[in-house]
């Protein structure tokens, strides 16, 4: 498994500054020497990213109700500290909202009930967290790609954003606010949801009730809890720290395939 990860880090590596340059500089390259073999290396780097994104649109191992693991950990926030939480929490999250807005041409405001009257997929999965533990859980929700659907994309759509509801680090400037983002190719996959159920019953708050991120081809800290807003961007380095996510500005992988 050690194997197939660096395999990715190193061809994402590649790919993001390779392609570019090699296009940039066509014209004097086909008059040099030494061009086929550069052509080459350009094909072998092609098949590789191909498989990439073949290896991006498989699913994630699914598993059985008997492989449940008997305690699931929660970790991060287990129950956010603000007031509005807390309201919204007492009350059921009957005047909670799910908004939908950024480059989409309806922007959306759900409720829960809303939610789960769409078609929804259960699934059961494991959860791996980079702290060093995994815990087998099943989960009921929405799939994402059918939420953008609804809302329609814009042109230049790439990523989308999770705000969440808690501070995972009180600061002053609200920097320490949880948000996660992902691209389309993982908002699309057919085992990205967001859900609101977990093995059987309503999610728990210490899961991230009402409505949470479930994105099974990366690490733990991906799937984002308490989720209050969606956003579609076409780029994430204006926001927060700028690389995408709470633990990506302090100094986590953006993209944690598994
Ligand atoms: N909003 C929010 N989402 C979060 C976190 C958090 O602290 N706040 N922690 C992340 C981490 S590191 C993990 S491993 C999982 C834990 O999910 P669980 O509490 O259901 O086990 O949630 C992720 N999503
Ligand atoms: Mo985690």
């Amino acid at each position: 498994m050690m194997q197939r990860f660096s395999r990715r880090r190193i061809l994402t590596g590649l790919l993001s500054g390779v392609g570019v340059s090699m296009l940039a500089g066509c014209d004097r390259l086909t008059q040099s020497a030494g061009f086929g073999h550069v052509l080459r290396q350009t094909e072998k780097l092609t098949m590789g990213s191909q498989r990439l994104l073949l290896d991006r649109k498989t699913l994630a191992q699914e598993y059985s109700t008997s492989d449940l693991s008997p305690v699931f950990r929660a970790n991060g926030t287990q129950l956010p500290d603000s007031e509005e939480y807390a309201r919204l929490l007492e009350q059921g999250f009957v005047d909670w909202r799910l908004q939908v807005d950024g480059l989409v041409n309806r922007p959306l405001s759900l409720s829960l009930d809303q939610l789960k009257r769409l078609p929804a997929r259960t699934q059961i999965t494991r959860h791996d967290c980079v702290e060093g533990w995994s815990a087998i859980g099943q989960w009921q929700g929405v799939p994402l790609g059918r939420i953008l659907d609804l809302a329609q994309l814009k042109p230049g759509a790439r990523y989308v954003v999770f705000h969440c509801a808690d501070e995972l680090e009180v600061t002053f400037d609200g920097s320490g606010r949880y948000y996660e983002s992902i691209d389309l190719m993982d908002a699309y996959h057919p085992q990205t949801i967001l859900a609101y159920g977990m093995n059987g019953k309503p999610l728990p708050v210490a899961h991230g009730a009402p409505l949470r991120l479930r994105v099974e081809r990366q690490l733990g800290y991906k799937h984002a809890k308490y989720l209050m807003r969606i956003e579609v961007v076409s780029a994430f380095d204006t926001l927060w720290g700028g690389r995408g996510g709470y633990w990506e500005d302090r100094g986590y992988e953006w993209y944690a395939g598994i």
